[in-house]
Parts: C-alpha cells; sequence; structure tokens
C-alpha cells in the first residue's frame, strides 16, 4: 500500500493530481467515486472533507488535503525534488505562483456561470418555461459572463502565443492546473477562434503523464459538461 491516496472522482479536476503523480512517477493508490445525475459528487466524499469537493488527498494518516493547487504545491514540495516548479525568487517562478492561483480565483468563476446557464437554456424543465430559462440565462451571459470570458481567453491567447508554456518556455504543474478548464473551454467551443490556446491544449494532450492519467482515470473532461 502506497502513503499517498488519491480519492479521484471522475471527469473532474483530480484528473489534475493524477497526472501529476504520473509526471513525478510517485507510488499512489487510488480511490474511485462516480457523479449523479446533476453531477454532483458521491456524498461519500464528505467523510473524507466537509465539501465533499474533488479532488481529496491523503498521505498517510495525515488530516485530508483538499484544493487542487493545494495539494499539487504539497506534493512537489515533499516529492518534487525541484521539478515542475521554476527556481524560487526568478521571474518564472512569479509567473508560475500567478497562474496557480488565477486558475481557481479568477478562471474558474466566469467559466461556473457559463456552465450554469449552459445547463439553465438545455436542462430537462416543462416546455413552457424553456423560454424564461433560456431569456434569464441569456441575460446572465449578456451582462456577465460573455464579456468576462472574452476577457480572459484574450488575455489567455496573447499569453500563449508569445510563451510555450504559462510560466515561460519550461512545462511547470501551473500548465497542469491551466488544462482542466482552458481543454474544457476549447472541447465546448467557448473560447473561440484562439489559435494558441487550442495549440497549448493539443501540446498537453499529447504529454505521456496526461495519457496515463486518463488511461487509469478516465476523461479528463466530459463532451456533455
Ligand atoms: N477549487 C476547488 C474546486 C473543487 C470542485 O469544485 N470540484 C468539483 C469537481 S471538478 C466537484 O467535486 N464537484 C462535485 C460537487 O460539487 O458535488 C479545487 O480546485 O479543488
Amino acid at each position: 500500500m502506497a502513503d499517498i491516496l488519491l480519492h479521484h472522482l471522475e471527469s473532474s479536476r483530480s484528473h489534475r493530481i493524477l497526472w501529476l503523480l504520473e509526471e513525478l512517477g510517485l507510488e499512489y493508490d487510488i480511490k474511485r467515486y462516480g457523479r449523479d445525475k446533476k453531477m454532483r459528487a458521491d456524498k461519500a466524499l464528505r467523510a473524507i472533507h466537509p465539501l465533499g469537493k474533488a479532488p481529496l488527498v491523503t498521505i498517510g494518516d495525515e488530516p485530508a488535503l483538499a484544493e487542487s493547487a493545494a495539494i499539487m504545491e504539497e506534493l512537489l514540495d515533499r516529492y518534487g525534488e525541484g521539478r515542475l516548479r521554476p527556481e524560487p525568487g526568478s521571474d518564472a517562478y512569479r509567473s508560475y505562483r500567478y497562474w496557480m492561483f488565477y486558475a481557481e480565483g479568477s478562471l474558474a468563476a466566469p467559466l461556473l456561470v457559463k456552465f450554469n446557464t449552459t445547463q439553465l437554456r438545455i436542462g430537462p424543465m416543462p416546455f413552457f418555461v424553456r423560454p424564461i430559462a433560456k431569456a434569464v440565462a441569456g441575460q446572465i451571459d449578456k451582462e456577465f459572463t460573455n464579456g468576462e470570458l472574452k476577457s480572459h481567453f484574450d488575455f489567455l491567447e496573447q499569453h500563449l502565443a508569445k510563451n510555450d508554456y504559462l510560466a515561460g518556455d519550461t512545462f511547470t504543474a501551473a500548465d497542469i492546473l491551466m488544462a482542466f478548464p482552458l481543454q474544457a473551454s476549447v472541447e465546448r467551443g467557448i473560447t473561440g477562434d484562439r489559435p494558441a490556446i487550442a495549440a497549448w491544449v493539443a501540446k498537453m494532450k499529447e504529454r505521456p503523464a496526461f495519457q496515463k492519467a486518463e488511461e487509469i482515470g478516465g476523461p479528463a473532461i466530459l463532451p456533455s459538461r
């Protein structure tokens, strides 16, 4: 039995942790959890952490680690041996740290709103409610989501047109963290015509450790989500 146990929720942010563990070549165990029809996580995750969200990691009998970026930093502190993070104090490190906060702190919120407005348009409901649901979703997207996402995707497109990887010319854990929202955005067609983002996502998916993580844990992103 390995020290590291990943509580893995299908097609979720826990793909990030699987991918990181594979990049580092670490020994780990995996416990799998599914989702219900509304995409909510198996309630059993609440026994591991009160929020019941994935990913969660336990190391030995220590309290569970939550928040994907925090889990990744902890794994890199303990087992990284300097890999997948730039030299502390360098410009690349400052850039790395920015993206490690940006993924969940800035980009995730408008994407979640977009996911919810999409569900509001297409989800099951009585036929006479649908026009109202569509109008509400349209208004939220018009007033908030579309403009926010345009700013984020323009910013990311410009950055990735000038940099091979998010923190400069070297692949880091920030690329792993950012791949989940950007892969989802590209595959759901919401990044529009932004070739640098699309090329970077394709490059991420070519990495052997990304592919191994999908072999073990299933697809990172479900087309319907
Ligand atoms: N900011 C958290 C987000 C965690 C999160 O929302 N995880 C989703 C999976 S991608 C989840 O568990 N959803 C199921 C649910 O909320 O029931 C992180 O990066 O770990």
